[in-house]
């Protein structure tokens, strides 16, 4: 049962409440907050689940006028105009301001926890029937990719067309030039290095796009016998060893704009260009995005000339650590599988395979949004735990 409401009164004339729990807990409410999310049917559209009020009505230096609590599970506010808010205590209690309490919250909502790896990795494995029928198996295994960064559906048809049904079951892929699933096998004139037999060093796809696809799908219909086998790391691992090493190196590639290009003809004619970092972080300066890709890097390189040769040492070192046995981890596809991994987290790469007149690798591949595959795993969590 949800915990009740010990004691309420407003504080520091009137700009916040006060909430004592039953479990002798405290929390302190914003007046200003509290008025922008009076959940009344004026303020609030329940239908929507979204705010009616414009911000414009919003008296930023608001105070109560008065505050009750009619029974342990509700508080009343009256405001200076007469308007009258009522809040729940469980609705309270998940937002309140407290650092634990934020920290749960953002741990529910974006399931921020990350478990990295090295060529130790237990790669999760789930059978891809299994996921499409089954809500527990697709949470398990949206928790696995959002957290791990990588997990294989196993046993999938060897045929084209299983990407598409692994689409529906999450909502939508996400369709780029390379069209909306796209077939990695030997290609005349390819338009991509993905497209030849020859090794794929480590990379992320699609970092000529302003937003990268944050998931990535390859399903294995045909694997060469010799050769091709398939390599990942764990890139957030690995920025973390390389910030240790040489602090400098990191900062290189977390500050340095390069160029990438992309031009030709696919799902439609193509010529995109873009800057990234090699190394996204956020305010704390931790890595949240890697965008590289050695293959559609331009020549055009847009720094001053003094700087060329510390980045390419930086990224020297960061390559270097990518491809440290401690780091990565092999793999050899075999048909019916299905790779599936964090493609803002987590490098892949191939290993070269001889060339010959018949095609003798073929994976079929497809991106996701990570926007589409939270929202997934969010609703499947709600079912699964039977809640809603
Ligand atoms: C790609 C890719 C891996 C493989 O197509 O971008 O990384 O094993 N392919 O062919
Ligand atoms: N493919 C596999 O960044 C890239 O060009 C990645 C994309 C051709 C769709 C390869
Ligand atoms: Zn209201
Ligand atoms: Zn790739």
């Amino acid at each position: 049962m949800s915990l009740g409401i010990q004691k309420v009164e407003a504080q520091d004339a009137g700009h916040f409440i006060h909430v004592e729990w039953e479990d002798g807990s405290e929390s302190r409410y914003p007046c200003v907050w509290l008025r922008d999310n009076c959940q009344c049917p004026h303020c609030f559209l329940r239908s929507a689940g979204a705010r009616r009020l414009v911000f414009e009505d919003l008296d930023v230096n608001i105070v109560v006028k008065e505050v009750t609590m009619p029974d342990r599970k509700k508080i009343s506010i009256t405001w200076p105009d007469e308007h009258a808010s009522e809040y729940e205590a469980e609705w309270l209690k998940k937002r309140c301001f407290s650092e634990e309490a934020r920290a749960q919250m953002r741990e529910d909502l974006f399931l921020t926890e990350c478990h990295h790896w090295g060529s130790d990795l237990r790669l999760p494995q789930i059978s891809f029937e299994e996921v499409m029928y089954n809500d527990a198996s697709a949470y398990k295994w949206l928790c696995a990719l959002k957290k791990v960064g990588v997990a294989l559906l196993t046993g999938a048809a060897t045929r084209q067309g299983e990407l598409i049904k692994l689409g529906h079951r999450i909502g939508f892929l996400r369709l780029t030039f390379y069209g909306p699933t796209w077939q990695v096998q030997d290609k005349a004139d390819a338009n991509n290095v993905a497209y030849t037999t020859g090794k794929l060093c480590f990379h992320t796809d699609y970092p000529v796009l302003q937003h990268p696809p944050g998931v990535q799908f390859l399903h294995c219909i045909k694997q060469t016998d010799s050769g091709g086998e398939s390599e990942v790391v764990d890139g957030f691992h690995v920025c973390n060893k390389l910030k240790k090493q040489n602090p400098q190196a990191y900062q290189i590639l977390a500050s340095t704009a390069v160029d990438y290009t992309d031009v030709g003809v696919d799902y439609c004619d193509f010529a995109v260009q873009c800057k990234q970092r090699i190394i996204d972080v956020d305010s704390r300066g931790e890595a949240v995005r890697i965008n590289y890709n050695n293959a559609t890097r331009d020549t055009v390189f847009d720094i001053p000339a003094e700087k060329v040769r510390p980045f390419y040492a930086a990224l020297k070192e960061f390559n270097d650590l990518l491809n440290s046995s401690e780091h990565k981890f092999t793999y050899k596809l075999k048909p019916g599988d299905i790779m599936t991994f964090d493609n803002w987290r987590v490098l892949h790469g191939r290993q070269s395979y001889p060339s010959g007149p018949e095609v003798t690798r073929h994976l079929e591949g497809a991106y996701a949004d990570w926007d589409v595959v939270m929202s997934r795993l969010r609703l499947l969590r709600n079912r699964v735990l039977n809640k809603n």
